[in-house]
């Protein structure tokens, strides 16, 4: 039910309570805040446009708004799987819009090409929620609040461990299997090694590759790196998923990871991810936070209650090394 149908429900409750008491009634009131007039559900019903399910961390952070946005928790959510295609996206916001839902809410596959469907949505007084990617848009009205992570921040984290790794390396030869071309977590990842590249003369980019956040494709790109190129100190993926696909292949291949082979840097300290780092498989898993689930839900509450909500708000993460993590360090984690 729509935030202004609510109010008037209220309006219309609290006079009929006022005929009620004058002639001695109960009030409508159902004890849910607002009198339930005609019976109306009130759940605030929430249209979540999903990039895909490509990998363990989308697996994550479906699995935090689903849970958040439950029926006990008085929410309904329509979710949608764009299966990584922007056009499934503005279609299913469409739906959204026809269904009339409260909230709709955006993990977008890219940056661009929100715009027109966006406005439909301004136009339609649905609110729009953008989470983890970001949008770049004309107008930023567009959309009322953003909450996701600092890509580029991440990326800068990879690259001064790097730094600190390799200071006394005549060279190091880097392959890059980026993650979908476009996507805020790629722009940012990748700009952060680029500059890094830049910055250290002893840095060589033997190949950069889009892995598409797949482990299937992680795996085809490094085999035919691996065809091209035997000395190879550094693979930087853009995720873990990718990480574990270009594992399989490194070790297909005869060589090894880890202190004593090839140094493998991830992104997203999935469970499978810090496993990894945990065996000495990756040496370096950069944290990106999916639990968006409850952060989405503070900003809706908020706008329910016609409080202000930040435009854009950055999440907190970490970092692990195979050096310094312990089992005890992912027991407390969760996910
Ligand atoms: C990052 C998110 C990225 C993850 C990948 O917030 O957009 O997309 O790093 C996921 O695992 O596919
Ligand atoms: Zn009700």
């Amino acid at each position: 039910m729509k935030m202004k149908q609510r109010l008037w429900s209220a309006l219309i409750a609290s006079v009929m309570c006022l005929g009620l008491t004058a002639c001695g009634g109960a009030p409508a009131d159902t004890g849910s805040g607002t009198a339930d007039v005609g019976g109306s559900d009130d759940l605030i019903v929430v249209g979540f446009s999903q990039v895909g399910a490509e990998s363990d961390w989308r697996t994550a952070n479906t699995e935090s708004m689903k849970s958040t946005f439950s029926e006990e928790n008085g929410y309904k959510l329509i979710f949608d799987d764009a299966q990584q295609k922007q056009e499934n996206q503005i279609t299913a916001i469409r739906n959204f819009i026809q269904q009339d839902v409260d909230y709709i809410v955006l993990a977008p596959t890219g940056e661009t090409g929100w715009d027109t469907v966006l406005q439909e949505a301004k136009n339609a007084g649905i609110p729009v929620i953008i989470v983890d990617r970001q949008v770049q848009v004309s107008d930023d009205s567009l959309y009322t609040a953003w909450v996701g992570s600092d890509f580029r921040a991440e990326g800068d984290k990879a690259v001064k461990w790097m730094e600190e790794q390799f200071a006394d390396k005549d060279q190091l030869n880097i392959v890059h299997i980026q993650g979908t071309i476009g996507s805020s977590a790629q722009i940012g990842r990748t700009d952060a090694l680029n500059e890094g590249v830049e910055k250290n003369a002893n840095w060589n980019l033997v190949a950069q590759q889009s892995g598409e956040f797949t482990q299937a494709k992680g795996q085809e790109v490094m085999e035919s790196v691996l065809k091209q190129n035997s000395d190879i100190d550094v693979v930087y993926c853009e995720n873990d998923n990718e990480a574990f696909g270009a594992i399989d292949a490194i070790e297909a291949a005869g060589k090894t990871v880890g202190k004593d082979g090839i140094t493998v840097i991830s992104f997203d300290t999935t469970r499978a991810g810090l496993n990894d780092v945990l065996a000495g498989k990756i040496s370096l898993d950069v944290e990106c936070n999916p639990l968006h689930g409850p952060r989405v839900q503070e900003i809706i509450e908020k706008l329910e209650a016609g409080e202000e909500v930040e435009k854009t708000a950055y999440v907190d993460e970490t970092q692990f090394d195979s050096e310094t993590i312990t089992q005890e360090m992912i027991d407390e984690r969760a996910y």
